[in-house]
């Protein structure tokens, strides 16, 4: 059966999914939010526990760079909790939203780490001799202003045109046509513990910049209460790098939607993106923590 002490393929992802939906019929449907370049579904959920909650929605992203395993499976966790957790303060910030849940939202290159390349980090789209473009260098929001390479055989190639990628345009289409009910979008990479505020094309501070820094820090203490864990909290040229065409640079460019930031996950570098699976569950319980405080200190 599905846990944590493991990580998962996408099916047994989709799976999940799909046993919610027949576990919490009046709560939870699954809905596509997109299609793959090799043609899979891009699944998530859409999570509700009350109509009066339709416009104070959190989108959460998981696993745009295939490699980053613990992403999705901090964010079903994250779900699963949202779904059965007892604790007062999750069971709150839970019924108090709704939620659009996309674990895995780069299927193919999912996909392809498991069978064939467990480093694969972009889509699977061929480009001449190479393979793929980066997912967060694709929108278009600032698309190659910086961080992104024209050349198809790098790693952060931003593709041959802003959503030349399947996955991202069909993604910012459903996000699109939900973008009024969102007030929050937040992505899960990994590694460096890091929790990140656009945008990642320039180091000027957005207008609720201030706002977003409190809340983050709030969050990161949150998390690290329980293992120690320390995040750097920032924007995101200023703490790691200059990324454009990012995901949630287009969200918040696009729709000033407030709550928006990208977490880097466990660890800082000794496992790296081969986060052992040992560390899901603690992964998760320390960043679900730091969620439910950003979110409650956001309600204030
Ligand atoms: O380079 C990236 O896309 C992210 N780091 S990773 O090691 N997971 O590849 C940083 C995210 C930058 N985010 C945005 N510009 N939105
Ligand atoms: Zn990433």
């Amino acid at each position: 059966s599905f846990g944590w002490t493991q990580y998962h393929t996408l099916e047994e992802i989709y799976d999940f999914l799909r046993d919610l939906e027949s576990r919490f019929p009046d709560n939870v449907k699954v809905v596509k939010g997109g299609e793959s370049y090799e043609g899979r579904d891009i699944l998530g959920v859409h999570v509700s526990f009350n109509k009066a909650n339709e416009n104070n929605a959190i989108f959460i992203e998981g696993g745009i760079h295939a490699r980053e395993w613990i992403g999705p499976a901090t964010v079903t966790y994250m779900l699963n909790e949202f779904m059965t957790s007892t604790d007062s303060r999750v069971r709150n910030i839970a019924e108090s939203h709704d939620w659009y849940i996309f674990p895995s939202v780069n299927p193919d290159g999912y996909v392809y780490t498991h069978a064939r390349d467990r480093m694969w980090r972009k889509t699977r789209q061929p480009y001449g001799f190479c393979v793929g473009a980066d997912p967060n260098r694709n929108w278009g929001f600032h698309w190659m202003e910086g961080g992104a390479s024209n050349n198809p055989c790098l790693e952060t190639f931003a593709g041959s045109k802003a959503f030349s990628e399947p996955e991202t345009k069909s993604l910012a289409d459903y996000i699109e046509s939900i973008n009024k009910k969102l007030v929050g979008y937040i992505a899960f990479h990994s590694y460096s513990q890091l929790l990140l505020i656009p945008y990642g094309h320039t180091s000027q501070h957005l207008e609720n910049y201030d706002e977003l820094y409190r809340i983050g820090l709030k969050g990161a203490k949150a998390l690290e209460k329980h293992y120690g864990t320390k995040y750097t909290v920032g924007n995101i040229v200023e703490t790691i790098y200059i990324a454009s065409g990012g995901s949630m640079d287009w969200v918040k460019g696009e729709f000033g939607t407030r709550i928006t930031y990208t977490y880097e996950l466990r660890d800082t570098g000794r496992h790296g993106f081969l986060l052992p699976a040992e560390q899901i569950i603690p992964t998760g319980e320390e960043t679900l923590d730091s969620l439910v405080t950003m979110l409650e200190e956001y309600q204030k």
